[in-house]
Formats: C-alpha cells, sequence, structure tokens
C-alpha cells in the first residue's frame, strides 16, 4: 500500500469531473487499498479519487467511531434526498477550515463495490453527510463552495499564507 498526495484548494485540479470506472479491476482495487490507508493515516472520515488527482468515480468512507466500518464507493449514484441538516464540515483538500453546511438529512445510494456487484445503501446523519460530501468532490466541487463568496475569499488568502509559511 502507498499514501498518496492529496490536493489542496484552490488547486483547478479539485474542479475536474470524474468519470466513471468501466471495470472494477486489481488496478482499481490497488487504488481503493491506497486510498483507505492516505484517508486513515490523514485523518479522515473520506476520500475521493478526484482528492488523490485520480479523476475516476471512487470513494471510501469510515464514519466510525472505532474506524472498522469502511465503504468503497465505485460510480456512486445519489438516488434519493430527503430532510434536510445543517453541521460542521471539513475537508482534507481544505486543512484547518470548518464551516456549517446544509446537507440532506438521508439518502439512498446506488454503486459498485469492490467485486464489481451492484449495491444499495440507505444513509443518514455523518454517513450521509460525508457521502454527499464526497460525490460532490467526484462533480468537481468543493464545500466551501456553499459559503458566500467573502469566506471564499478569506479562506483562500488563510490557505495562501499558510503555505507561504511552510514554503
Ligand atoms: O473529503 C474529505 O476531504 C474528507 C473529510 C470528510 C468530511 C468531514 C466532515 C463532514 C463531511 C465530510 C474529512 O474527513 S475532514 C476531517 C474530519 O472530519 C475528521 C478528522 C479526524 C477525526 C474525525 C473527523
Ligand atoms: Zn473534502
Amino acid at each position: 500500500m502507498a499514501l498518496l498526495p492529496i490536493l489542496r484548494y484552490p488547486d483547478q485540479r479539485l474542479a475536474k469531473k470524474a468519470a466513471p470506472v468501466p471495470v472494477v479491476d486489481e488496478k482499481i482495487r490497488k487504488l481503493v487499498a491506497d486510498m483507505a490507508e492516505t484517508m486513515y493515516e490523514a485523518p479522515g472520515i473520506g476520500l475521493a479519487a478526484t482528492q488523490v488527482d485520480v479523476h475516476l468515480q471512487v470513494i471510501v468512507i469510515d464514519a466510525s467511531e472505532e474506524k472498522n466500518g469502511l465503504h468503497v464507493l465505485i460510480n456512486p449514484c445519489i438516488e434519493k434526498s430527503e430532510g434536510t441538516c445543517e453541521g460542521e464540515e471539513g475537508c482534507l483538500s481544505v486543512p484547518g477550515v470548518y464551516e456549517k453546511v446544509r446537507r440532506a438529512e438521508r439518502v439512498t445510494v446506488r454503486f459498485l463495490d469492490l467485486q464489481g456487484q451492484e449495491q444499495v445503501i440507505e444513509a443518514e446523519g455523518l454517513l450521509a453527510v460525508c457521502i454527499q460530501h464526497e460525490v460532490d468532490h467526484l462533480n468537481g466541487k468543493l464545500f466551501v463552495q456553499y459559503l458566500s463568496q467573502l469566506k471564499q475569499s478569506r479562506i483562500k488568502a488563510k490557505l495562501a499564507k499558510k503555505a507561504r509559511i511552510t514554503a
């Protein structure tokens, strides 16, 4: 397995739209293993392939307390969204920034598993929020885009300053 570098906002590669995975093969299973290792090490509760500069529809999520509940979603499609909720979100591509975002409370998502079999899950709470956040990544959208232009400019300036200090 390998740790993968995570792209940081405002890198334009984060705005690319991911393509569907044509076949779930060993190459995809290796990508998933590397993404899971990268997510756990960060640490984070989710990671989309877009964030590691791979523009395929692959997501890993583990929103469990014990870190023993890995979900792998290939070619995910949110078929149903119900209710609304508002909670603080973070993003491994926007380090150190946590902001409130409004999302659907429950989602039904269809996807392929690591064997290429179609699966459906109904999710709520943090898992549902994380699925929406990661599917947004695959569509080239970041959680900061739900915020005002002023907040987005402040976040860009903060990250640019941090990058200058650490360079
Ligand atoms: O996609 C990502 O950048 C991962 C992101 C997922 C996410 C977090 C919160 C709400 C929605 C989606 C993160 O994992 S940010 C880090 C984080 O939330 C966390 C880190 C350590 C322990 C617990 C949570
Ligand atoms: Zn993110």
